[in-house]
């Protein structure tokens, strides 16, 4: 490094010096030097007649101040100070780009043959000298001019106002955005695209314009986003009262996207992935995962866009709160208790181990050296938490009263997470001071309970402990505000009223004390409690339950993500169990009681459950999760014991699972929540049959008979998994059927990446010279690299350290071509900690020689550094 990267403070927010109210930006668009023009109307804030603004990989043409030449500015790097200036200003600036040699796709780039825009977080200042921080809001005109021929759509934010021809075959349109708006949500596309049209009709009557822009020939793939775009539209109505306030509304798909997609105003940039899809080419869970995104994306655009964020220490109050939105949309429209089951699961797998790792930091980070560095599990799902905990405390009725006074309150402003919280408490009366730990304190609490009954007394008592480990990023903890959710059953399942000293209480108890005593009366007998119903805080939950218990649960619990929960804690007691017999070397001793298995023979075999809440009982917890249950993780024990756990369902189910898969056969594909619910429980069944005598012709079979991608899919993950004779004829046919496709091919290479054969690794590298894959994309380099390293971890792991120095080796190319995508890539090597010594010192290795590159970027310094500290 030729010098350290400088960290930002929350605590040293200053408000902008200048505003600029009006900025009217030209572009003339060519691939290696685009001119862009910025006109913005300036005011000075303060006494400073000095303005400094952000540039990056910039070529400076001109400034101009009030329409005369200006020389009284120094440029230095990422700035462009300006000096002796007016109170009230003209500044024209013109700079010169080249979107084409633009690989880390931040700014103005070209993503096949299309000109696109990634602006947040900071990503304008790479398009122009500009006050590039959220708090400083202006109105945009934007002028495009390009080539018609190779490029006649011309887009950006707002309403199209004017258009016209140019010479030499280019032409011009002009774009006005009424609403104020941060630079990180400016967007400019252009490009040739086939276009889906429909319209909107918003509640008080207004119609809007939807067109979604997809590459041509892939105008069968996009009825699935649009559907779900008026779902959005429509929901956010009915349950949030909000209503879309421009009269069009515009997607692009783009297939060289850093993350998933971009709520620009007015015209969203997605990556493909999260846009296109039909039968043929996507999986239920790919169709999900678009109208989650697409939600998402829409509903940011009163949470973020209307309401944005003074600063990005505040980030997830747009995220977090449009997180929080998108979740209860799909639960609205599909299973709730699948969805809160998936979104757990997110939180306890790779949402706790980012609280664990050296890249621990609380939802509202209080020291950042990259912004894109932060846009985390913990910021996003953890951030969703913390607003479902408010929706938990006050109910909907209080919580969207919260929601309301925060709209009217910062409407059209930058606000803080402070002022959401000031919202939620003036609207419901209440003292939220405690609950406000939550946004400044990092790491996973850990609440222990013990019970007591006393049979005499006829009282139950549940004492609640709490306790949040220290972090890499702060050492001392406080006590929070925990909302903590139980009921007390009776044998016979029916429910204990909770009375305490004579008083009903209600069933989300206060937890605010470092240790509490709840004490309930009239209890007739011992009862089995059920806590944390449905993870009513982000904690770990310690409780010495017996399998009894648990299996009571599993039938009895009152919703079913208790029921859920339960057996996965009976699952956990056996796991750990068998891992430290594993460890110890004693593989001949592993065993799995029969209870256990019966419990779940049950849930197979139940009338009452739905299928896709069946799907999630008999999904065993993934190797990374298990990992987070332990501070030194032994790779192959676990391993072992997973693939044990497989085996003996597999040969135990075996007929439970086969009835069920076979049941379950569709005649008819269609794309509604219960249809995906059943092809989930019958290719789950189809997981465990794979390891049976017959798994092989099984999986060949519904490879061969498959009439869509989900099932294709499940037969080849089947295949995969088991490592059946069939995978590699499966492998070929798919890439033989779909190769000229890379976002088709993108499963592919998941499994290619997953692939526990011991030779993954060689077979990978081979793979990367597939006519399919290319390092320049995101989405290719996550499913192939990412998957090895997040999803292949005893090979990943392998002592060689060959999983290490290929991983090294990778970020090392990343690093200069595209530095979100490598400090993405990163993440698991930043858990070395969890590791034997050797394993750490093969890791180690990596990241110190990471660190001696000369042009290390500022993202993989942030978390590079961050980990050979911890
Ligand atoms: N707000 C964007 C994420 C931007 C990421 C910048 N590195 C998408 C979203 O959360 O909706
Ligand atoms: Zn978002």
């Amino acid at each position: 490094m030729t010098h350290a990267p400088q960290a930002k403070y929350r605590k040293d927010y200053q408000a902008p010096t200048h505003t600029i109210t009006d900025i009217d930006l030209v572009f003339d668009l060519h691939d290696t030097a685009t001119l862009v023009t910025a006109i913005s109307a300036v005011q000075q804030q303060t006494d400073l007649n000095q303005l400094v603004l952000d540039g990056d990989n910039l070529t400076l043409k001109s400034v101009r101040v009030d329409g005369a030449d200006w020389s009284d500015y120094q440029q230095t790097e990422g700035q462009l100070q300006l000096n002796n200036l007016p109170e009230t200003f003209e500044l024209e600036i013109v700079t010169e780009i080249n979107p084409e040699a633009n690989s880390a796709l931040e700014g103005l780039y070209k993503s096949g043959g299309a000109f696109c825009t990634q602006c947040e977080a900071e990503g304008f200042r790479r398009i122009t000298y500009y006050l590039d921080r959220p708090d400083v809001l202006a109105k945009f005109t934007t002028k495009v001019m390009a080539e018609k021929s190779l490029y006649p759509f011309l887009l950006s934010n707002g309403n199209r106002v004017d258009e016209g021809e140019l010479e030499n075959g280019r032409h011009w349109v002009k774009w006005q955005d009424p609403h104020p708006k941060p630079a990180y949500l400016f967007a400019l596309v252009a490009g040739d695209f086939d276009v889906l049209r429909d319209k909107f009709i918003t509640r008080s009557g207004r119609d809007v314009a939807l067109e979604i822009f997809v590459d041509k020939g892939n105008l069968d793939r996009a009825t699935h986003a649009m559907t779900s775009l008026i779902n959005s539209m429509k929901w956010d109505e009915q349950r949030f009262d909000l209503e879309y306030d421009l009269d069009i509304y515009m997607i692009v798909a783009v297939d060289f996207f850093n993350m998933g997609a971009m709520e620009n105003k007015g015209l969203n940039i997605f990556n493909s992935k999260f846009v296109l899809a039909n039968d043929q080419t996507a999986t239920d869970s790919e169709y999900l995962g678009i109208e989650a995104v697409i939600g998402h994306e829409y509903f940011h655009n009163w949470t973020g866009n209307r309401v944005t964020c003074q600063d990005w220490f505040q980030l997830s109050l747009k995220e977090g709160l449009t997180v929080f939105r998108d979740q209860e949309f799909s639960s609205d429209l599909g299973s709730r208790t699948v969805n809160r089951i998936n979104n757990v699961k997110i939180i306890r797998g790779p949402q706790f181990a980012e609280d664990a790792s050296p890249m621990s930091h609380p939802i509202r980070p209080e020291k950042v050296i990259e912004m894109n560095n932060f846009y985390t599990l913990t910021v996003y799902e953890k951030g969703s938490e913390v607003i479902r905990m408010y929706h938990t405390l006050l109910g909907e009725a209080g919580f969207q009263k919260g929601m309301k006074l925060y709209f009217e309150h910062h409407d059209g402003t930058a606000a803080t997470c402070e002022d959401f919280v000031r919202a939620m408490e003036d609207a419901n009366g209440v003292d939220l001071t405690q609950f406000r730990r939550w946004y400044s304190q990092s790491g996973t609490p850990v609440v222990s309970v013990t019970s007591d009954y006393d049979a005499i007394k006829q009282t139950y008592s549940l004492t609640i402990n709490q306790m949040t480990p220290a972090t890499q990023d702060q050492k001392e903890k406080l006590p929070l505000h925990i909302p903590f959710d139980i009921e007390l059953y009776a044998k016979d399942g029916s429910v204990f009223e909770l009375i305490s000293g004579g008083k009903s209480l209600h069933h989300v108890l206060n937890v605010t004390e470092a240790s509490q005593t709840f004490v309930f009366d009239n209890i007739s007998e011992e009862p089995i409690p059920s806590l944390l119903r449905e993870f009513s805080a982000p904690v770990k939950l310690e409780y010495n339950y017996s399998d009894a218990e648990l299996a009571f649960l599993m039938i009895h619990a009152s919703n079913g993500f208790s029921r859920w929960d339960a057996s996965q804690m009976l699952l956990a007691k056996h796991i750990k169990a068998n891992v430290a017999l594993s460890e110890k070397g004693e593989l001949s001793a592993i065993s799995w009681p029969t209870h256990m298995v019966d419990a779940f023979r049950g849930v197979l075999l139940s009338e009452n459950l739905e299928p896709a809440l069946i799907a999630q009982f008999m999904t065993l917890p993934s190797h990374n999760e298990v990992s987070g249950w332990y501070q030194r993780v032994d790779v192959d024990a676990i391993a072992q014991v997973l693939q044990s756990l497989t085996v003996c369902f597999a040969s135990e189910l075996a007929d439970e699972l086969s009835a069920v898969y076979h049941n379950l056969k569709q005649t008819e594909y269609s794309i509604d929540h219960a249809a995906i619910g059943e092809r989930d429980l019958r290719n789950t069944c189809l997981q465990y049959l794979a390891y049976t005598p017959d798994g092989n012709q099984l999986v060949e079979l519904q490879y061969t008979n498959s009439t869509n991608m989900t099932d294709t899919i499940a037969a080849m993950k089947a295949a995969n998994d088991a490592q059946l004779e069939c995978r590699a004829s499966l492998m070929a046919d798919y890439s033989e059927k779909w190769q000229h496709d890379g976002l088709v091919m993108d499963k592919w290479f998941v499994l290619q990446g997953s692939n526990p054969a011991k030779n993954a690794l060689e077979n990978l590298k081979v793979t990367m010279s597939h006519p399919a894959f290319s390092l320049k994309n995101p989405n290719r380099t996550r499913s192939l690299i990412g998957s090895f390293l997040n999803m292949n971890p005893v090979n990943f792991h392998d002592r060689s350290g060959a999983g290490y120095r290929f991983a090294g080796q990778i970020l090392r190319e990343l690093n200069s071509r595209n530095p979100q995508v490598a400090s993405r890539l990163i993440d698991p090597l930043l858990k070395m900690a969890k590791y034997d010594d050797e394993r750490q010192n093969l890791i180690r290795r990596e990241l110190e020689g990471l660190k001696a590159l000369d042009n290390l970027a500022n993202d993989l310094f942030e978390k590079v550094t961050k980990a050979l500290e911890g």
